[in-house]
């Protein structure tokens, strides 16, 4: 093993996605790189070192002896930089980045960046499309799916960049200088890998680092900066004032609004509930500060049909709706979901949740289930303990797998009820992830269909 320190000499942590476009991009710039995985052979080692066959590979437990003799730590948002090594290796002054660190160094341009515990792939998306109808060269990439140093080593160039960014990310993420930054919302999340709320939205803040406009949630304390900003516009559930962006009743109708002006009416808008009217006010209130004309951003926003997996329409079967919000993988999630569904519904939700419960408090749930639930039917790993948590303000049945949920619904459901898969949890315990689990929930409900 090489341990000597040298000039240049970087260690990229974890090889997944992020780490192997840091690697390609890293080595094309002529870096000396060292790959590290805490898996002995993690997925795709062997196509990397095919393509280049100098590049030295540690696998195991991320120990001191594996961390020793570098410059700079390149690391995946999956490994946690509070790790006893990774945290000496910082105090001996080892430069500590991520990807989107590494990104910034290179990449001037000007960066929209998106962050929140929900919503960010919505309001990402649709801030792409915002930018990209009115004519901006937008690229959208990061936690999304899309690493951005892969933007690099497929020389796709753009004149802004907009960024999903998780907190793991940030963690890791300095000197960011946003054009615009926002925190959309805070709500429990990965609460595995923080000490508490408090520890996870500090991890968030760093996206406000130098921006230059901040777009923060009004209604929700966690997205005020603590820090300096530039500008500052806010979005909000109600009436805006002077440079908000809100709700306003007008006889029967529901509008957004900026000010004292209408934007678009709610029902106008493809995308349902509350929650997607706060995404589509966060989302122009950004793309106010970047100048997109209104009658632009109104045409984006009434074609904009929202993403799949996230509170979906799969089908209508003898009068009872069926939903599909595999996305819905916390408990901010499938609150808002059951919320936006339950109070537009005659019937009651047939809820089916569960899985990896990354350690969240269920009973956040409660008030929302016992308004809008008849049934909560529970999968997955940590199934008991939300059953634990909720089963005294709704009746609550465990099975066994994701068909038998969909099969107990449909017997238990009745006309002008919707079943709602909304999981509140990761899916990682009993599918390859949130899309396989959407996937195989609307299979299985599309194979109940009647055929013609
Ligand atoms: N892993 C190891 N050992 C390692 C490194 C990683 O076992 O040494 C495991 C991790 O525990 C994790 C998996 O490998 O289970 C992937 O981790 P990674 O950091 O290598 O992930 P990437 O493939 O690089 O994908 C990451 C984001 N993944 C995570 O944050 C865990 C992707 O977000 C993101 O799309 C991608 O970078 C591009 O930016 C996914 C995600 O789940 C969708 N994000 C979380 C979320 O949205 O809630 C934060
Ligand atoms: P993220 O990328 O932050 O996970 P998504 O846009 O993929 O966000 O949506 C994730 C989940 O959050 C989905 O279940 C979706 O219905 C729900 N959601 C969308 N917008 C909001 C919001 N403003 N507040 C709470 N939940 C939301």
């Amino acid at each position: 093993m090489t341990a000597e320190k040298s000039a240049d000499s970087i260690a990229v942590l974890g090889l997944g996605q992020t780490g192997k476009s840091c690697v390609r991009f890293l080595k094309s710039q002529g870096k000396s790189v060292v790959a590290v995985d805490t898996r002995e052979n993690p997925p795709g080692l062997e196509e990397l070192t095919d393509e280049f066959p100098d590049l030295e590979f540690r696998g195991g437990a991320l120990t001191e002896e594996i961390l020793q003799g570098f410059d700079e730590l390149v690391v995946s948002p999956g490994i946690s930089i509070k790790q006893k090594a990774i945290r000496e290796a910082m105090e001996q002054g080892v430069s500590v980045i991520g990807d989107i660190t590494l990104f910034r160094r290179y990449v001037k341009k000007p960066i929209v960046a998106i962050t929140g515990s929900n919503a960010k792939s919505t309001v990402t998306t649709l801030v792409g499309k915002l930018l990209q109808d009115a004519g901006m060269n937008a690229v959208v990439a990061g936690n999304i799916g899309i690493p951005v140093m892969e933007l690099l080593n497929q020389g796709i160039e753009a004149d802004i960049y907009v960024l999903e960014l998780s907190s793991f990310q940030l963690e890791t993420t300095e000197g960011l200088n946003a054009k615009v930054a926002t925190i959309l919302n805070i709500s429990e999340d990965h609460m595995d890998r923080y000490d508490d709320l408090a520890d996870y939205a500090r991890a968030k803040q760093r996206i406000y680092e130098g921006c230059e406009t901040a777009v923060i949630n009004k209604d929700d304390v966690f997205s005020e900066p603590t820090t300096d900003v530039g500008n500052k516009l806010y979005f909000l559930a109600s009436q805006p004032t002077e440079e908000e962006f809100g709700i306003v009743n007008r006889g029967e109708d529901i509008w957004l609004a900026t000010d004292h002006s209408p934007i678009v009416k709610a029902s106008e808008l493809k995308v349902k509930g509350r929650h997607n009217q706060l995404n589509a006010l966060a989302a122009v209130a950004i793309g106010k500060a970047l100048g997109v004309p209104m009658e632009s951003m109104v045409c984006t926003l009434n074609e904009f049909a929202g993403l799949s997996h996230r509170c979906q329409w799969v089908a209508s079967i003898e009068a009872v709706d069926w939903f599909n919000d595999s996305k819905g993988t916390n408990v901010g999630a499938t609150l808002a979901a059951i919320n936006g569904i339950g109070s537009e519904l005659k019937g009651k939700i047939l809820l089916i949740a569960g899985g990896e419960g990354k350690d969240a408090d269920f009973c956040v749930l409660k008030d929302a289930v016992s308004n809008y639930v008849k049934t909560l039917i529970l999968i997955g790993r940590d199934a008991p303990l939300i059953e634990k948590a909720l089963g005294s303000a709704v009746n609550t049945l465990v099975v066994n797998d994701l068909s038998e949920a969909v099969s107990s619904a449909a017997k238990m459901a009745s006309r002008g009820d919707a079943v709602l898969l909304s999981p509140a949890c990761a899916s990682f315990d009993m599918f390859a992830g949130f899309e396989d689990r959407g996937n195989q929930f609307m299979k299985l409900v599309h194979d109940m269909e009647p055929k013609h």
